[in-house]
């Protein structure tokens, strides 16, 4: 299978970026990015695509490792120097269910979209900071993201320029992306504004839609975001398609030990679950 078949291409013709449409929503995505730290592509992926990643997502579902527990906006064990009711030190529940690249088959639909270099070709154009690579972990650079009932993420920065994410399933209730864009500079920690959002108060929360199919391009490193909590039988998949302006970054053993339950990467994608 040719990944483009499950790509629009009428309105997002990667085989032909030079082309007046492809210029033009590669312009429109810069363009979203400068306002608001993300460019959502909505219609993306086609509806049969869809429902293709549909079908491939809940088969891979049984392959989640779960995690949770309680992480800060930062992403990191705060400093005892902060106040305990500063943004630092606020402590949020989360839990996820990750499928790792590793054990993500070479048939499935979602591991193809990121393959196809027409897809990263695209990404890099969008972003227009030179070359992209693949991330190069084994578990890290492709997941599928499934988050069920009770399942939320909490508010925070991420640690990398941006994420690539493309929506394949809504939860029945909950599970929407919310976001302050650029609440925060590299210069400008903006804790009062940062605190506002932790506790509920701050005025201009966006949910992005991310109807299943949508591409989001997003630079999260200074727009707090997070994952609401799901509610219901329908499970969330999202994929993450990971990316690095370096093309051998992989992953501290830790996170892979959390975020997957294993240090030690699958050499090919197991064909039965659990893995023989
Ligand atoms: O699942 C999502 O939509 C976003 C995930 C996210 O924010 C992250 O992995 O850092
Ligand atoms: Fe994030």
């Amino acid at each position: 299978m040719d990944p483009l078949d499950l790509i629009d291409l009428d309105r997002y013709p990667l085989h032909d970026l030079g082309s007046a449409t492809g210029q033009r929503v590669i312009e429109d995505a810069r363009a979203q990015i400068a306002a608001m730290g993300a460019a959502e592509l909505s219609g993306f992926v086609t509806p049969d695509g869809v429902a293709k990643l549909v079908a491939d997502a809940d088969a891979l579902a049984e392959r989640a490792h779960p995690s949770g527990g309680v992480g800060t906006a930062y992403l990191e064990l705060p400093s005892d120097e902060w106040p305990k009711d500063h943004p630092r030190q606020t402590w949020m529940p989360y839990g996820v269910r990750a499928v790792g690249y590793d054990v993500i088959p070479f048939t499935s639909p979602l591991r193809q979209i990121y393959e196809s270099p027409a897809v990263t070709a695209f990404i890099e154009a969008v972003l227009n900071r030179g070359t992209i690579y693949h991330y190069a972990d084994p578990c890290g650079a492709l997941n599928l993201a499934v988050m069920g009932e009770g399942d939320e993420l909490q508010w925070h920065f991420d640690q990398t320029d941006f994420v690539v994410s493309l929506a394949i399933q809504d939860a029945a209730d909950g599970g929407d992306f919310d976001v302050v864009p650029l609440i925060r500079t590299a210069d400008n920690e903006n804790y009062d504004d940062v605190a506002r959002v932790l506790n509920g108060s701050h005025p201009d929360v966006l949910t992005l839609e991310m109807t299943p199919g949508t591409l989001l391009i997003f630079e999260g490193r200074h727009s707090i975001h997070r994952v609401s909590p799901i509610t219901g039988d329908t499970l969330r998949h999202v994929g993450l398609l990971a990316y690095d302006t370096k093309p051998t970054t992989v992953s501290s053993e830790l996170l892979r030990e959390i975020r997957y339950g294993r240090v030690t990467p699958f050499a090919e994608p197991p064909v039965t679950w659990p893995a023989a």
